[in-house]
């Protein structure tokens, strides 16, 4: 059985999970705090990050979860993540990239630094400004989703993907922090609420961070 090395709001740890979901991989998992810095975690991961991957006692180790996923899309030939042809591929890429790189620059680290991590661990009280920003961010976001649901069927194209699977992974995540404003992006939520739908998206519904609750919308399918 594959084990993943995460904790629950390590967006790119969802990622991984709703990849390895959707492929019909079967996996436990193990709550790692990278934060925590744990020697044995270090031996696995050298840059001290979550997600990773590991098969038994460490025959095999992933690490980063672009390289985990195209690890398991070139090993496991059922239901394709990243799409059919190289085109398709490389558009499905650009967006995976996007929401790894951008997003989580602009809005993702921001509200997991601010509003769990100073809460929980450095018990310190957000900086707003930084929090002003990244719910700016989140707009311009959300309106590029909604530019892209305009001009196809999901966001890398015809057919649901690992891009989907990235965007709502990131966006979930902020969402639990409570920093999407759902009324002004209709067609986002309609997007975002297909995928909550999967059974691959289901456990994130009713996982918790500890001493951190999500808004009570957080959890419903018709929020
Ligand atoms: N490029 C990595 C990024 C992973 C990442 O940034 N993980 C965060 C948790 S969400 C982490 O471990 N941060 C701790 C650190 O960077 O020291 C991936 O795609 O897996």
């Amino acid at each position: 059985m594959w084990r993943i090395y995460q904790y629950t709001l390590c967006p790119f740890s969802r990622k991984v999970r709703l990849a390895l979901a959707e492929k019909g991989v079967s996996f436990e998992l193990v709550e790692e705090f990278p934060w925590q810095g744990r020697d044995g975690f270090l031996e696995i991961s050298p840059a001290g990050q979550t997600p990773v991957v590991v098969w038994k006692d460490n025959e095999c180790v992933l690490c980063d979860s672009t390289a985990i996923i195209e690890y398991f899309e070139e090993t496991v030939r059922e239901s394709p993540v990243l799409g059919s042809g190289p085109l398709e591929r490389a558009e499905v890429r650009r967006v995976v990239s996007w929401f790894d790189q951008k997003f989580f620059a602009e809005v993702g680290v921001i509200l997991l630094q601010e509003r769990m991590y100073n809460r929980l661990i450095a018990q310190q009280p957000p900086n707003t400004h930084l929090l002003r920003q990244a719910h700016q961010a989140i707009e311009h976001h959300l309106d590029y989703i909604e530019y892209l649901l305009d001009h196809r069927r999901w966001l890398g194209g015809a057919t649901f993907s690992l891009a989907d699977m990235t965007a709502a992974a990131h966006i979930s995540v902020v969402d639990y922090l409570g920093a999407i404003d759902w009324k002004t992006h209709d067609q986002a939520k309609q997007w975002y609420s297909a995928i909550k739908s999967r059974p691959s998206f289901r456990p994130f519904l009713t996982e918790r961070m500890l001493n951190l609750a999500p808004p009570s919308y957080y959890e419903k399918l018709d929020f």
